[in-house]
Parts: C-alpha cells; sequence; structure tokens
C-alpha cells in the first residue's frame, strides 16, 4: 500500500520530520531481521481520536524485545505517552501506528550485542488492509505452499521482522495465483494464520481459532473477537484445525489490527459457506466496528483517548 507521509515520526525520542528518519545502511536490522514492531490503530471517535488496545500493543513489544534480548531504552510508560504524542503532533482523526524497536548502527556480524537498540514511533493513515469490499465481501485466498515457522526455529509469539521473511514468501506467491492472502499450515500440517492475520471458523454456531502454539501471532484483535463472542453468548473453541475442515466450514475470517474483521469467501477456489460474509462473522463485526468506532460503549475499556 502507497505511504501517506504524516509529518513528524518520532525517533529516539525526539520528533524528526519524515524525510529526515534515516538510518544507516549497515544498522544491524537490514542485515540480519533484527527489528520487532506493533501495528496499531487510532479510531474516529466522536471525542477525538482513540488508540485501539494500547496497552496490549506495547506489553507485545516489550514481550517481543524480552524474547530477543534487545533493552528498549524507555519504559513502558514512556512508549506508550510517546505513541499517544504523535498521533497528537500528527493531527490524525485516525491512523495506523506502527512503533519499531531494532537493533542500529554499531558493528557487523551477527552478534548484535555491539548495535544500539533504537525506537521509532510512524504513523501513516491507512485505509482497509485487504481491499474497500474485502469487509464486506470476503477474499479469495490460499493455502500457502510454504509452512509456518516451526515453533523452534522463529518464535511466532515475537513479532519481529525476521518473521515477516516467511510471510513475504506467503503473500508473493498468494498474489502471484490471483489470490489476495495466503494461509500458511504449521510444521504438523495443521492451520496456522494469514500473513498478517490470525484465523477463525464457525462450524454449527461454534468459533474455532488456532490455540497459541501452532505458530501464530498472540493476535489483540482475536484476543477481542474471543472476547466479544463470549458477549454474544457464541461458544468459542481453541484447537487444531485439519486443512480440510477449512473447506466445509460454515464461514472463515481473518482477524488482525489491519486486516480487523475479515471474511474469507473461497479458500483455493473452493465456496466457503454461501461464497459471502456469514451472519456470525457479521454480527461481530458489527460489534467490533461499533466499539472501534464509539457507537456501542467501550465496555471492555479498550479505547484510549488521544
Ligand atoms: N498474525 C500475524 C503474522 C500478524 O502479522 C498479525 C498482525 C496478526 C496475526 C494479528 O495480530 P493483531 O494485529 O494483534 O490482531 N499484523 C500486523 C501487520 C500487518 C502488515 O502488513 O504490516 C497488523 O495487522 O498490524
Amino acid at each position: 500500500m502507497p505511504i501517506n507521509k504524516s509529518d513528524k515520526i518520532w525517533f529516539n525520542g525526539e520528533f524528526v520530520p519524515w524525510d529526515e528518519a534515516k538510518v544507516h545502511v549497515m544498522s544491524h536490522a537490514l542485515h540480519y531481521g533484527s527489528s520487532v514492531f506493533e501495528g496499531i490503530r487510532a479510531y474516529k471517535t466522536a471525542g477525538g481520536p482513540a488508540v485501539w488496545m494500547l496497552d496490549g500493543h506495547v506489553r507485545r513489544l516489550f514481550e517481543s524485545a524480552k524474547v530477543y534480548r534487545m533493552e528498549i531504552p524507555y519504559s513502558f510508560e514512556e512508549v506508550k505517552e510517546a505513541i499517544l504524542e504523535t498521533v497528537r503532533v500528527n493531527k490524525h482523526e485516525a491512523c495506523y501506528i506502527r512503533p519499531l524497536v531494532f537493533r542500529g548502527y554499531g558493528e557487523l556480524g551477527v552478534d548484535p550485542r555491539g548495535c544500539p537498540v533504537d525506537v521509532v514511533i510512524a504513523t501513516i493513515e491507512w485505509g482497509r488492509y485487504l481491499g474497500q469490499e474485502a469487509i464486506e465481501q470476503g477474499v479469495d485466498v490460499c493455502i500457502s505452499s510454504w509452512r509456518r515457522m516451526a515453533p523452534d526455529t522463529f518464535p511466532a509469539l515475537a513479532k519481529c521482522g525476521a518473521n515477516y521473511a516467511n510471510s513475504q514468501l506467503m503473500k508473493l506467491e498468494a498474489l502471484e495465483n490471483g489470490y489476495v492472502e495466503a494461509i500458511a499450515l504449521d510444521v504438523a500440517g495443521y492451520v496456522s494464520e494469514g500473513s498478517g492475520e490470525n484465523l477463525f471458523i464457525v462450524r454449527d454456531g461454534t468459533l474455532i481459532t488456532p490455540p497459541l502454539g501452532f505458530s501464530v501471532l498472540g493476535g489483540l484483535t482475536r484476543s477481542a473477537v474471543i472476547t466479544l463472542a463470549g458477549d454474544l453468548g457464541i461458544p468459542v473453541q481453541e484447537q487444531a484445525i485439519p486443512r480440510e475442515l477449512l473447506y466445509i466450514a460454515d464461514e472463515v475470517f481473518f482477524t488482525g489490527t489491519a486486516a480487523e474483521i475479515t471474511p474469507i469467501r473461497s479458500i483455493d477456489r473452493v465456496t466457503i459457506g454461501a461464497g459471502r460474509r456469514g451472519p456470525i462473522t457479521e454480527r461481530l463485526q458489527v460489534e467490533f466496528f461499533g466499539i472501534t468506532e464509539g457507537e456501542i460503549p467501550d465496555r471492555h475499556g479498550w479505547l484510549t483517548p488521544v
């Protein structure tokens, strides 16, 4: 997606103009994928922009950094405040927020210890991730020939730049073959997730999603959907999903900060359910978008006013 520049980027504690937020080509992260990041949305509400699940995202950023032994030189509260300040400074009504923590310019070689840990927070205005119509019509996806990483290779719960080498292979193959997105199986052959989304299916009125441990990211949208399903009295099971259960599911949808709740209408050209957004997906969307847009009371305290 093209980048809509905003005015300023928070860079190691200071605001710098968008075009001046640069790093050296010998930065460690560029060579070895040593970055961890977040993707957060601020939604437009009647009371001004509000950040969705800010604490959960900042917590996951610190956890991702912990796994890779990266010491973030700011406190949890400082990072939270910097995120809010970046939205304010850029005068967004709504935006996508990209905090990025990376091993910077210091030494060359895999050993990262001689490189500083740099932190940036950028914001852009971003529309629908999988296209404007996707939210209502659903998307056509495939099963990737690439598997998600095995649990003892790359830690899936850490949102590390390096994981997205695998995601890029999935995405490129899917686009090349005329699909919008791909779903990967894990190392054992069970359904894992999309290149940048968690996945749910609906079967006989029950929502099913792979548990953490099936090489999935612990998605915040995934957690929100599980909570909303509870509110609506829809049973949820976290269990292994064999590939064929996708084809015979009543409904399938993706969740993610960027993708929000996006229905899937076909997989490998097999029509899912009625071939359009299903009723449970729609009920969850109504709740989700109602809360994010400030039209339904934020009963779980998910929005932080900017
Ligand atoms: N799995 C993966 C691999 C993933 O990247 C995301 C988010 C999710 C699941 C859903 O997690 P959550 O956003 O907490 O519900 N992907 C981010 C990056 C997408 C991109 O293209 O960049 C996002 O949605 O912001």
